[in-house]
């Protein structure tokens, strides 16, 4: 899905937040070739009144960066399912918070985290570290990493108020 991006004048986050809607760059990471993580999250985004701009699976750093530019995003959803989320996601958020204009766009990162399912370590705290504002790991409950999400989303739109 990657394709050129169009600069055109757009709606400040303010004004798009008073309209009751936040923007989402939601995206992989470049291993994972999984999509209907990313289709169910599109669709749980947009039922909460939100706007999704899904970059598809296997995302590039490039494109996820040069999207968080050209959107100007509320906030960058990354999910991963094929665990490999604790290795590449990290050098996504790394090339991330390497970007002066980017160090402090709200990025969060969920799904099968781990190579092992359940049994992992939880690699919460070192994403954390790295520069996540949030990590939502489905190994414990889906239903809790879902709900934290959702706070999560709730917590932001009160802050872009
Ligand atoms: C379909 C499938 C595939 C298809 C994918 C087709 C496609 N284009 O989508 C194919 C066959 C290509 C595939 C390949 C592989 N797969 Co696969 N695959 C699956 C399978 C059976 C279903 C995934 C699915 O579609 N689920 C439906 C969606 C809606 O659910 P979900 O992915 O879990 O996402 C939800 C939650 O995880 C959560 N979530 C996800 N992201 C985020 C982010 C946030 C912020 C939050 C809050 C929540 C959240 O919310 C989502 C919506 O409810 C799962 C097993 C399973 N039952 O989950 C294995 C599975 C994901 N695959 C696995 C593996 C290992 C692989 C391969 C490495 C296998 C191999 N040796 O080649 C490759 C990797 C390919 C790659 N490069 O990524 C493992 C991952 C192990 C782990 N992480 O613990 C699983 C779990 C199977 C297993 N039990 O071992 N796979």
């Amino acid at each position: 899905m990657s394709g050129s991006v169009v600069k055109a004048a757009q709606p400040s986050r303010g004004e798009r937040s008073r309209a009751g809607s936040l923007t989402f760059v939601l995206c992989s990471v470049p291993s994972d070739s999984h999509m209907w993580n990313l289709v169910a999250l599109q669709l749980l985004i947009e039922e909460m009144g939100h706007r999704v701009v899904n970059l598809g699976a296997c995302t590039s750093v490039p494109l996820v960066i040069e999207t968080s530019r050209a959107e100007r995003p509320h906030c960058v959803v990354v999910s991963t399912v094929n665990g490999l989320g604790c290795i590449d996601g990290a050098g996504l958020i790394t090339a991330l918070r390497a970007e002066p204009d980017l160090a402090t766009l709200p990025v969060v990162i969920g799904g099968k985290l781990g190579l092992r399912g359940t049994s992992d370590t939880d690699p919460t705290s070192e994403l954390r570290q790295l520069g996540y504002d949030g990590v939502f790991p489905v190994a414990e409950s889906a239903e809790k990493a879902l709900a934290g999400f959702r706070a999560f989303v709730a917590a932001t739109l009160e802050r872009a108020r």
